[in-house]
C-alpha cells in the first residue's frame, strides 16, 4: 500500500528520534572541510557523508530522516550501494534539499529571498524517482533596524507555501523552514525580538500555506528557536528559550501540522539539545517537536574524523553520542549527568 503524506511525516517524527540535516551545498561543506584542512572532493564528500549514514546505532535508534544535497542522493557508497539505501536500510527517510539559496532580495537592501520554484516540479518528480520522500526549502529572515520588511515576510512565506504545494503534489512532504537567524554579523537582537518576530514570520506562513492548499497533516515545520542574537547584549537562560519559543508556537502554529523539527541555527551542540529537551518538558504541545540539526549534530563528528581513514570510527562515536543526546531530548528526558556519562 503506498503511503499518504502524513504516514511519511509521522515517520519523520517517530518518538524518541529526529531528522540528520546532511544536505550541505557545495559551498557550505567546502566550509567545513576547510576547517579541518580537508579539500571538498567527491571522493571525501561521499566518504563523509557515508561514515555518518554507515553509524548503524544512530541511524537507526535516532535518526528518522536524512536531508541530502542534489550530489548525495546520487552517490554510491565506496562498495557501489547507493547512499539513499544505506539510510532505507537503517529504516530512516531519505529527504532533498531543493532551494537554489539564500539572494539578494531585490529593492530590499541586507534582506534575502530563497530562490528554486522554476522547474521544480520536474526535479521532484526526479527526486521521488530516486527514493527522495520528503523536501527542505529553507528561507532566510534578517532582524535588523526595520528588518525583517513585510515584503522579504510575504515574498519568503510565499514562494514556502508554492514549494510545499508543488511537493506535496508529488507525493513529497515538505519540509518548510523559515529560519529566523540568529548568528549572522550584528544580531544584537533580544529574546522578546526573536520571539516577536518568529511569531510574525509564522502566522504569516501559515496564511500563505493554507491559502495554497496545502495539507498540514501532511507537512513539518522547521522554525529556528525564539532565541536572542548572537551579539545580544541581553542573555537569557534555557529555561526562557524553551518558554519564549514554545509560546510562540502555541500562538502561531495550528495543531494539524504533522510536527516540527528545529534546526540548531549556529547554537551549541548542547544548548541546541538543552533547548529541545526543555522545550518537550513543558509538554501538552498539539504536535510531536524534535531535531533537524545539521551543525549541532556533525560538528563534533567532522572534527573527529578530520578526513582521516583511520578516524572514521571516533567519528561515527561523536555522531552517535550527539544523535542520541538529542534522541533524549526529543522526549524531554536528555541532563547534564547523560550527557557526562555517555561521553
Ligand atoms: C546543513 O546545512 C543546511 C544547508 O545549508 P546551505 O544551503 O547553506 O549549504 C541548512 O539548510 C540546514 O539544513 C539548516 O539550516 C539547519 O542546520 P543547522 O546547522 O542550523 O542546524
Amino acid at each position: 500500500m503506498t503511503e499518504t503524506l502524513a504516514d511519511i511525516a509521522n515517520r519523520m517524527m517517530a518518538p524518541g528520534k529526529g531528522i540528520l540535516a546532511a544536505d550541505e551545498s557545495s559551498s557550505t561543506i567546502a566550509k567545513r572541510f576547510q576547517a579541518i584542512g580537508l579539500d571538498s572532493t567527491e571522493d571525501a564528500r561521499r566518504d563523509y557523508r557515508e561514515l555518518l549514514f554507515r553509524a548503524r546505532e544512530a541511524m537507526s535508534e535516532c535518526i528518522s530522516g536524512v536531508i541530502l544535497f542534489d550530489e548525495t542522493i546520487r552517490q554510491k557508497a565506496a562498495d557501489g550501494t547507493p547512499l539513499v539505501q544505506l539510510i532505507a536500510d537503517a529504516g530512516a527517510v531519505p529527504g532533498i534539499k531543493v532551494d537554489k539559496g539564500a539572494k539578494a532580495l531585490a529593492l530590499s537592501p541586507g534582506e534575502k529571498i530563497t530562490e528554486g520554484l522554476d522547474g521544480l516540479r520536474e526535479r521532484l518528480r526526479d527526486y521521488h524517482a530516486l527514493g527522495a520522500r520528503f523536501a527542505k526549502w529553507r528561507a532566510v529572515i534578517t532582524i535588523g533596524d526595520g528588518l525583517p520588511t513585510d515584503n522579504c515576510i510575504q515574498a519568503n512565506a510565499g514562494a514556502l507555501a508554492r514549494y510545499a504545494a508543488l511537493c506535496q503534489e508529488n507525493g513529497i512532504v515538505p519540509i518548510v523552514e523559515p529560519e529566523v537567524l540568529m548568528d549572522n554579523e550584528g544580531a544584537a537582537h533580544d529574546l522578546a525580538t526573536s520571539a516577536a518576530v518568529t511569531e510574525r514570520v509564522l502566522k504569516a506562513q501559515f496564511e500563505h500555506l493554507v491559502l495554497a492548499g496545502v495539507d498540514l497533516r501532511g507537512t513539518i515545520l522547521k522554525p529556528s528557536m525564539a532565541i536572542p542574537g548572537r551579539e545580544s547584549p541581553v542573555p537569557a537562560s534555557a529555561a526562557e528559550v524553551a518558554e519564549a519559543t514554545a509560546r510562540v508556537l502555541r500562538a502561531a502554529v495550528p495543531a494539524d501540522v504533522a510536527g516540527i523539527a528545529f534546526l540548531s541555527g549556529g547554537q551549541s551542540d548542547e544548548q541546541a539539545t538543552e533547548h529541545l529537551s526543555l522545550i518537550n518538558q513543558i509538554g501538552d504541545l498539539p504536535w510531536p517537536v524534535t531535531f533537524s540539526y545539521g551543525r549541532a549534530l556533525q560538528a563534533a563528528a567532522i572534527k573527529a574524523w578530520g578526513g582521516r581513514p583511520e578516524n572514521v570510527e571516533s567519528a561515527q562515536a561523536a555522531f552517535t553520542h550527539r544523535a542520541r543526546m538529542n534522541g533524549l531530548a526529543a522526549a524531554g528526558k536528555w541532563s547534564a549527568e547523560a550527557e557526562k556519562t555517555a561521553a
